[in-house]
């Protein structure tokens, strides 16, 4: 799935790294670079030199580009901002701050600026600034936050630029990915999902506390302070809450508190760390590779958006909308989206057309309408709405492990694999009772 950002950016997919300080280091970056998204360095509180190596270590890791995000209430952002201009280096992003003094110098260096906003009023200030992208950012996410929710600041700041806008906060799988395109934003920044990464380096307690995360597991602190942060529900911010609500604690008592405790989280320490992270935590389920996290997002998205608008195609009239099969050529009954698997089913009256001679007294579906069926059944994973036909292309790895008699009902599973216009491979399987029929790689030219 490629959009504009895939373009600007010389990237596969549209979707960057969150600068998740003290956690996104050079080995989680060239992961996600190498994986086809934009892999964020993140300065943090971190000091230039800090920077500086891991620019030099990431460039040993990739050769795709990657960014560097400044976090711009760190002391060291004026040094950090230096060196991303030195390196020249593909993209900053910025965070938590205005990183108007800088836009002049990284502009000058060739350095693609993508600020992160929290508002619309600062999202005009710094496009007028000549700024090649924003991230607007909703509240959802973890770390530093602002007011707004993704789903209202999206649209809202969409509307009132005129440059490419990236969504981020709350956005943790393909859904995620596909409803901010619907907001109108050109790509994402997930940063909570990739906590789990096996590239990340932090401590498995921070990534079990994601793992184990539910809905209403992240709480966000410190808005006494003007800056809240939203982190996982801990000991560490249930002190900090209630010394937050406690007139007798004084503003420098609770910065000290806060102080240092992300770095003590990303240690492992369960008792005295801030473990940062996004309210979609309570989707993650499990660590896995970067590139899997990407590609399981991105094929889930493309799902998706297919699946707008009619979710469930529960008789032939509703199916003969999306394909332009027809009787006696319509070989399946129903077809249905199902967490991304595209669901088709058929049940086999006896008396169809290829039946009749195969065999005569033994009568057995036969292996080439198997394909068809498994075919016509991946149907809501193809954009088949503007009078498109399919042809296919390709079978691959076709078994036929057991017979579909007369009576069966066969219900075929197919997963969209990847997707280069006009070609779309799809991998699938069939079975009558949870007995598996047919398997089996197909693919299709959508012209
Ligand atoms: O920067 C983030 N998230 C972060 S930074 C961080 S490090 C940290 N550690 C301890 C305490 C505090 C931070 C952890 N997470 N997200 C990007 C972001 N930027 N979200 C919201 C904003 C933002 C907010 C206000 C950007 C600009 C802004 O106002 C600028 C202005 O001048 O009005």
């Amino acid at each position: 799935m490629r959009t504009k950002l895939c373009d600007i950016l010389g990237i596969k997919f549209p979707i960057i790294q969150g600068g998740m300080a003290w956690i996104a280091d050079a080995t989680l970056a060239a992961a996600v670079s190498n994986a086809g998204g934009l892999g964020i360095i993140a300065a943090g509180n971190a000091p230039a030199s800090w920077v500086r190596e891991q620019i030099k270590f990431a460039k040993t890791l990739t050769s795709k580009p990657f960014g560097i995000n400044i976090m711009l209430m760190s002391p060291h952002s004026a040094e950090i901002a230096k060196v991303v201009a030195e390196e020249k280096i593909a993209v900053v992003t910025t965070g938590a701050g205005d990183p108007s003094p800088y836009i002049e110098d990284w502009a000058a260096a060739d350095v693609k600026i993508i600020p992160v906003v929290a508002s619309v009023a600062f999202a005009k200030r710094v496009a007028k600034k000549g700024v090649t992208a924003i991230i607007a950012e909703g509240g959802e996410a973890g770390g530093h936050i602002g007011d707004l929710t993704t789903m209202v600041l999206v649209p809202q700041v969409v509307d009132a630029v005129d440059i490419p806008v990236i969504a981020a906060g709350g956005i943790g799988d393909g859904r995620g990915i596909a409803a901010a395109f619907m907001l109108g934003a050109v790509g994402v920044q997930v940063g909570t999902r990739f906590l789990v990464a096996k590239e990340c380096n932090i401590h498995p307690n921070y990534k079990n506390k994601v793992i184990k995360a539910n809905d209403i597991s992240t709480i966000a602190t410190g808005k006494r302070l003007g800056h809240p942060v939203r982190a996982l529900k801990t000991p560490f911010t249930r002190n900090f809450f209630s010394k937050e609500y406690d007139s007798s604690v004084t503003n420098e008592e609770l910065e000290t508190l806060g102080a240092g405790a992300l770095k003590l989280a990303v240690d492992g320490d369960e008792e005295n760390g801030c473990f940062m992270a996004g309210q979609i935590a309570g989707l993650i389920t499990k660590e896995q590779t970067a590139a899997e996290i990407i590609g399981e997002m991105f094929a889930q998205a493309n799902a998706a958006l297919y699946q707008v608008p009619g979710q469930a195609r529960n008789d032939r009239s509703e199916i003969k909308k999306i394909l332009p099969h027809r009787e006696p050529m319509l070989v399946i009954d129903e077809a249905e989206l199902q967490d991304g698997i595209s669901v088709g089913k058929y049940t086999v009256r006896g008396d169809e057309f290829f039946l009749q001679g195969h065999f005569p007294g033994n009568p057995v579906v036969p292996g080439v309408i198997l394909c068809e069926m498994m075919a016509q059944s991946s149907c809501l994973l193809v954009d088949l709405e503007k009078n498109y036909t399919p042809y296919f292309t390709g079978l691959n790895k076709i078994r036929f492990k057991n017979k579909v008699l007369p009576g069966d009902t066969i219900t075929f599973k197919c997963e969209l694999i990847s997707k280069k216009q006009p070609f779309y491979f799809v991998k699938g399987s069939g079975y009558v009772n949870e007995t598996l029929c047919v398997s089996g790689e197909l693919s299709f030219a959508v012209l």
